[in-house]
């Protein structure tokens, strides 16, 4: 008696990147079967088991890799900021800009002023080209609003966006970005209301999966950010930081006390941020993005997280002011060029350590079994290096999402 295994799908005859424990791990001519979404089987097709499928697609080559997991995003905005870019062209620094009420809190004015739909409307063209690509699990920050209305009509914005297209959005409160104009030199009173009103609002209306601050001296100095993460594990939410951008404050040590899922940008972290952060298991987010539109010469500390055994990963940071990124795949080709990860290494910080930043690995990031079976069929590409390599243009690709092609 043999027994069969039914599944929903079954794709054949490609090669599968697994990213098992962040490493390739190719399955040559491989099988992949999927049912309620989740993977249930995968292998060789040689040493495929009894399966039939609903749906059968046999493959001509090519290789299957995750779906893309963006970990760091501010993709819901109002307006956009090209006039800044041509500025800091001009010889004006980011800082400078900021301290004119330019900025962030340009993009602030612009946020509040839209309606909901509004911002919906200027997200999805952001958002449609980052699919294209193959991303299938996104995290969404507010912090443009930074007033209690605001900062929940960009969640809102953000959880619309995941409702409505096949995509996977976390959604993470970054009301801790910038001091709104309106609190002038009385940081900690907005910081109140950070911690006293927005935090425990958002988490009560289930619209923040996390919360996320802004560690740096023209934002919040890490006495504010421990406040901060205090209200957060008060509302149970996992928390994020912004740390070591412009400036080594001790903000990454700080959030791996707090077991932070990660801390992001980390140019200025130091040998004891990376030890903390390994400890913790705290991923270190490298935004490439971010660093090349600010043209830092201080790249992170890339050495010291592969010494200590701190996971990277890799995020488009999109947002209006430092990172206006439409594309992770030229993230990774960042990551590889600028910051000298290996593409290895590049494709595993947007796949399994991205999952890990959002604490979704043991479901994402990797195609295993038991895990969703999100994931993306490169029809033209041999090797995954390739992914890393190509710059620009749109690799043809199938997404599929939850089992379904997208
Ligand atoms: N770091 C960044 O790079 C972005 N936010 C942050 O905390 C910049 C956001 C902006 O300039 O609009
Ligand atoms: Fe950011």
């Amino acid at each position: 008696m043999t027994s069969e295994i039914h599944c929903d799908s079954l794709w054949r005859g490609a090669d599968i990147v697994t990213m098992r424990d962040g490493r390739y791990h190719i399955i040559s001519n491989g099988a992949i079967a999927m049912h309620a979404g989740k993977i249930i089987w995968l292998g060789e097709q040689a040493s495929m088991p009894a399966i039939t499928a609903t749906r059968n697609v046999q493959l001509d080559g090519g290789i299957i890799t995750p779906g893309l997991v963006d970990c760091h995003t501010h993709l819901v905005f109002g307006g956009d900021r090209s006039g800044e870019f041509e500025q800091r062209l001009n010889g004006v620094s980011y800082a400078e800009i900021a301290a004119q009420g330019g900025g962030i809190i340009s993009t602030v004015k612009a946020t509040r002023d839209a309606e909901e739909l509004d911002l919906l409307g200027q997200a999805l063209p952001r958002l449609l080209p980052l699919l294209a690509e193959g991303v299938t699990c996104i995290e969404i920050k507010s912090g443009y609003g930074l007033t209690l209305d605001s900062e929940l009509k960009m969640l809102r914005v953000a959880r619309e966006l995941g409702a409505t297209l096949p995509l996977e959005v976390k959604t993470t409160c970054l009301a801790a970005h910038a001091l709104p104009p309106e609190y002038a030199g009385r940081s900690d009173d907005y910081i109140d209301l950070v911690c006293n009103t927005i935090i425990p609002e958002a988490a009560a209306a289930g619209l923040a999966d996390a919360v996320d601050a802004f560690c740096e001296h023209l934002a919040f100095s890490p006495e504010q950010v421990e406040r901060v993460f205090a209200a957060a594990e008060k509302a149970g939410l996992p928390v994020k930081l912004h740390a070591e951008q412009l400036s080594a404050l001790g903000g990454s040590t700080l959030a791996a006390r707090h077991h932070a899922l990660s801390a992001d940008h980390l140019e200025y972290a130091t040998e004891q941020d990376a030890m903390a952060m390994a400890a913790a298991g705290t991923v270190a987010v490298l935004l490439p993005g971010a660093y090349y539109m600010l043209r830092e010469t201080q790249c992170p500390p890339v050495e010291l997280f592969r010494k200590h055994g701190v996971k990277m990963a890799i995020a488009s940071d999109a947002n209006p002011g430092t990172s206006p990124v439409l594309s992770l795949r030229l993230m990774i080709n960042m990551a590889c060029t600028l910051f000298r990860l290996t593409p290895e290494e590049a494709l595993a910080g947007v796949t399994l350590h991205a999952a890990k930043a959002l604490g979704l690995q043991e479901t994402h990031g990797s195609l295993e079994v038991g895990k969703m079976a999100d994931f993306v069929y490169w029809q033209q590409l041999e090797h995954p290096a390739e992914l890393a390599y190509w710059l620009g243009g749109q690799l043809p690709c199938k997404v599929i999402f939850r089992g379904e092609l997208r």
